[in-house]
């Protein structure tokens, strides 16, 4: 499946390598195209020839081959972590649209023995490189799993890297590097087609697709999901791809914030290829050699940063909605989960609080009671969100946030003087202004600077003086502007003589190829900054400026960042929870994310499995959609199995748009029937114990929550097209029903016994694809044979079921073992090794054990008080707990299912011994 390093070239010592190009590469230099502007539509003869770098050749115009196209390779130097390379543009004239860098760097960086990291850059001037954090090892480790190798000097460039210990070449470019001011492309050979990963997009599988050629662009926009390709919320040029049968996998993450877009096809030998285009920055490329999928996040997510740590309430059900329009709407609501019984641990308030869509401010006359609503939930154990955006009104004289935010001097601003539109309110100074939700203009907090985090903390400081709040949820930070560039925003008050943002028409807003974002989804002004603000904006962070053009996907980021430590201080001894819309690699360690606005369509509720599988891939495991749907409304059957699958979202929330009907889960009282079991299960089975053990893990060490099949069975060919189910941690599956009328469907089981997580039933012994009952209340589960998955009675919310007693679940494999680990700490709060405590527990030869690695106190009151062993084979003779043997009547053997269950009452902060005995042959 995949070639083996055809190309190897190791450090310094360069093999020579044919410089004539074979037939067949030449025909695959065709598969290369020339991209157009205008969209690949406008492709002719005529078109083609307008860009020198492109050539025509039997009804298709794609790029010139590297040696007139591309650059050739200088002279080789070592360096303290690698090597240099100079390259040089092979032929000034051809270029696509002016500006091509003729002196390049090529340097490669030792990091880890698993990280690579390559760079091409200017070697007269310093370009923009985005400024995020990333965090690299202080100096390379000593062996590599990789080997990178460039061509010979003379050479047009090219480079490959390659798995050392199966030769595998991972990446291999090929065709003309093109490296122009505004235009960078970069084509590589991919060794298979198990690709995964970039985003943010929709996308209708989680395997990318080769045939036919499919691109979409990435650049952070406030577009609501969809099914044709278009850039969304977040920027994250991250992906991963299996290379062989035995599951070696490698991730390959851009480093760069410009607006970009991306290519896979295949080239005339069916070899599968990717194409990445920037209009900015530099290639700055971090290769990770995992060797296995569930290695590569951890690897990754070392380097961008480990996810939050959230508290353990926010792993509980969330209710929001757009709408409620006054606190009664949001009693009424609360009033119907308390009569279902359904568990909540959050209420989300949307922008109808707020008085005239100003941050900070509360409506006086339909939520004049806010403060005692917050105070009656927080009596209800629940939490409460608040949402704020980022754009704040310009009326400085009567807005304090605003004012002080001005004498604080926070807020984006022209690039240029000469840029302040004529109509500029003189208030405003060389501020940008923009219209979103406020009845009034508005400008937008440049969250690079450390004047912004010191104004910012204060203003969430008086916000919570004001109103009790627990976290914060922040929309709209891509971040969005209405009607940028046309005549006037939709929502642009009616009396009011016409108005908007113009942008400037200057290389900045009107770039020579501002990717196909221009033409897909929602671009009514068919320019890079529609719905957004201009790219000739300027940001600082108080050391080097930026224009919005190059830090635009970086907003939402840094208004993650600024809120998080925002939170910190106001809430000191809590863990900060920060829900935002526009995320950037790094965002996992401040950042919750929902996939943005979906609409209440089955294929929506499908393709949220895959949105949240590749947020796990970038580092951002807790994730969810909007359950039941954003806009239109759901029917019953709908949210019925919407609300089974979001039971299993790690970020598990209902929220509906405005003007739509009632979606909670109470508003039917099916929906509300089932959504009491499913939730019970996401709070019981295991399922809340398990994924705070995970977060644990996946806070510590990067590990990921949700999982997709190939990163727990990576051999599994079968599983790596699978999508439509997922598993938690390693040990559970969730298999929801997915399409409208549907009462069973088919599931999947990788090599491993299989047992039906609520009945103990043993259901498959994979692989092996079944047919599974799932009538409309039920959303098939499993837990695989060989873990051991704690649980917890349920309760309505968080507060009490932590106070619950604990069991634990042992599914037994083939060879009737188990094992699995218990995590537990205060659930909210700085967390030290010292005091969380940590369990391994293993089921071997009929006897169960539980070590306790540390932190018993903390789980002083908390009790074991029931095993259920599934996969057991007989009834047993004697059972001893620590020694001592239990009545027969704490234990029932069920012998069609083969489930056993015991009952005791054993401290979990001490160590647990169950012996099992009997009879050998029944
Ligand atoms: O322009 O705050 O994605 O969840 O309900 C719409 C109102 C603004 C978009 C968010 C959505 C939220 C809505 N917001």
């Amino acid at each position: 499946m995949c070639f083996k390093g055809r190309l190897k070239v190791v450090v310094v010592v360069m093999v020579v390598v044919t410089s004539t190009l074979t037939s067949a590469q030449q025909d695959n230099l065709q598969a290369i195209e020339c991209p157009f502007p205008e969209g690949q539509e406008v492709s002719s003869e005529e078109e083609c020839h307008k860009y020198t770098a492109c050539q025509w050749t039997e009804g298709r115009c794609h790029m010139t081959d590297d040696r007139h196209g591309g650059y050739l390779v200088g002279i080789t130097e070592e360096t303290p972590r690698g090597y240099r390379v100079n390259l040089e543009k092979a032929n000034d004239k051809v270029t696509m649209f002016g500006g091509d860098v003729t002196q390049l760097v090529f340097e490669v960086i030792y990091h880890e023995s698993y990280h690579l990291q390559v760079k091409i850059y200017d070697l007269a001037q310093a370009r923009y490189e985005v400024p995020t954090p990333l965090y690299l090892p202080e100096s390379p480790d000593e062996e590599h799993l990789y080997d990178v190798g460039v061509q010979p000097e003379g050479e047009p460039f090219n480079f490959n890297v390659t798995r050392k210990s199966t030769g595998t070449t991972v990446f291999r470019s090929m065709g003309p590097l093109t490296f122009e001011d505004q235009f960078i492309q970069l084509h590589t050979w991919l060794c298979s087609t198990y690709l995964y990963g970039l985003g943010e997009n929709t996308h209708l599988s989680f395997r990318h697709k080769f045939n036919p050629r499919s691109t979409f662009p990435i650049f952070a926009r406030d577009q609501p999901v969809g099914t044709t390709p278009m850039n969304e919320y977040g920027h994250h040029p991250y992906y991963m791809v299996m290379e062989d049968d035995d599951g070696n996998s490698h991730s390959v993450f851009l480093y760069n914030s410009n607006a970009m877009e991306y290519s896979t096809y295949q080239l005339e030998d069916n070899t599968p290829a990717l194409t990445l285009r920037t209009i900015g920055g530099i290639i700055d490329l971090h290769f990770f050699l995992g060797p296995f999928p569930e290695d590569l996040t951890i690897q990754y997510t070392n380097m961008v940063g480990t996810p939050a740590f959230p508290p353990y309430w926010s792993l509980g059900f969330q209710l929001s909605r757009w709408g409620y329009n006054s606190t009664q709407g949001v009693r009424e609501a609360r009033e119907r989960m308390k009569i279902m019984g359904i568990p909540q641990d959050v209420q989300t308030c949307d922008i109808d609080y707020m008085y005239r869509h100003r941050d900070f401010t509360y409506d006086p006359d339909n939520w004049g009671d806010l403060p005692e609503l917050i105070q009656e939930l927080h009596n209800d154990k629940l939490k409460v969100t608040l949402i704020l955006d980022p754009a704040l009104v310009i009326d400085f004289d009567n807005y304090p946030p605003s004012s002080r935010g001005k004498d604080s001097d926070v807020f984006i601003k022209w690039s240029d003087i000469n840029l302040v539109p004529d109509d500029q309110d003189p208030a405003a100074d060389n501020y940008m202004v923009g219209y979103v939700w406020p009845d009034n203009k508005t400008v937008f907090p440049d969250f690079l600077k450390p004047e912004t985090q010191t104004w910012w903390n204060n203003e969430i400081k008086l916000f919570h003086d004001m109103l009790d709040f627990d976290a914060i949820w922040i929309d709209m930070n891509e971040p969005a502007n209405f009607g940028t560039n046309l005549e006037k925003p939709w929502n642009w008050p009616p009396d009011e003589p016409a108005w908007s943002l113009k942008c400037p028409d200057n290389k900045w807003d009107n770039p020579p190829y501002p990717t196909m974002m221009i033409r897909v989804g929602d671009n009514q002004s068919k320019k890079i900054s529609d719905h957004t603000i201009c790219m000739s904006g300027n940001q600082t962070d108080g050391d080097k400026v930026y224009l919005h053009y190059n830090v635009h996907s970086l907003y939402g980021w840094s208004e993650t960042v600024a809120t998080y430590n925002a939170l910190k201080e106001v809430f000191p001894d809590k863990r900060p929870v920060v829900l935002s819309r526009s995320t950037f690699p790094g965002s996992g360690q401040f950042a919750v994310h929902w996939l943005g606005d979906n609409s209440a369509e089955w294929s929506q509720m499908r393709m949220s499995i895959i949105g949240m599988l590749e947020f796990t891939m970038f580092g951002l495991p807790m994730v969810g959609a909007d359950i039941c749907g954003y806009f239109n409304e759901p029917d019953m059957e709908m949210c019925a199995r919407w609300m089974e699958l979001g039971s299993f979202y790690p970020f598990s929330r209902n929220h509906n748009a405005q003007d739509t009907g009632a979606q909670d889960p109470a508003a039917w009282p099916e929906v509300a029937e089932i959504s009491r079991y499913t939730l019970n299960i996401r709070y019981c089975t295991s399922l809340l114990p398990q994924f705070s053990s995970h977060k644990g893990v996946a806070h510590m060490h990067g590990h990921s929550v949700v999982r997709p099949l190939l990163s727990v069975f990576p051999e599994d060919l079968a599983g790596r097209d699978v999508d439509d189910q997922f598993m938690w941690g390693d040990g559970l599956m969730v298999a929801p029903v997915l399409t409208q009328g549907a009462t069973e469907r088919e599931v999947y089981f990788p090599q491993a016994l299989w047992y039906n997580l609520v009945t103990g039933e043993k259901t498959a012994s994979g692989p092996a694809t079944i047919t599974v009952e799932a009538p409309l209340e039920v959303i098939p589960l499993y837990i695989k044979g060989g873990r051991i998955l704690p649980n917890q009675v349920p309760a309505l919310n968080t507060v009490d079921s932590r106070q619950n007693p604990l069991g634990l679940t042992v599914a037994l494999d083939g060879n009737k073992t188990a094992s699995g680990d218990l995590f537990w700490d205060s659930g909210d709060g700085e967390h030290h090794m010292s005091t969380m405590y940590m369990s391994k527990m293993a089921y071997y030869q009929d006897e169960l054990t539980t070590r306790i690695m540390h932190g018993e106190d903390t789980v002083a009151g908390l009790y074991i008080d029931n095993i259920d062993i599934y996969g057991f084979p007989q009834d047993p003779r004697d059972i001893n707990v620590n020694n001592v043997t239990i009545p027969t009547e704490d234990w029932n053997f069920v012998a069609d299912r083969q489930v056993l269950s015991i009952t005791l009452h054993a401290p979990l902060g001490e160590s647990l011994n169950i012996k099992i005995l009997y009879d050998e042959s029944p």
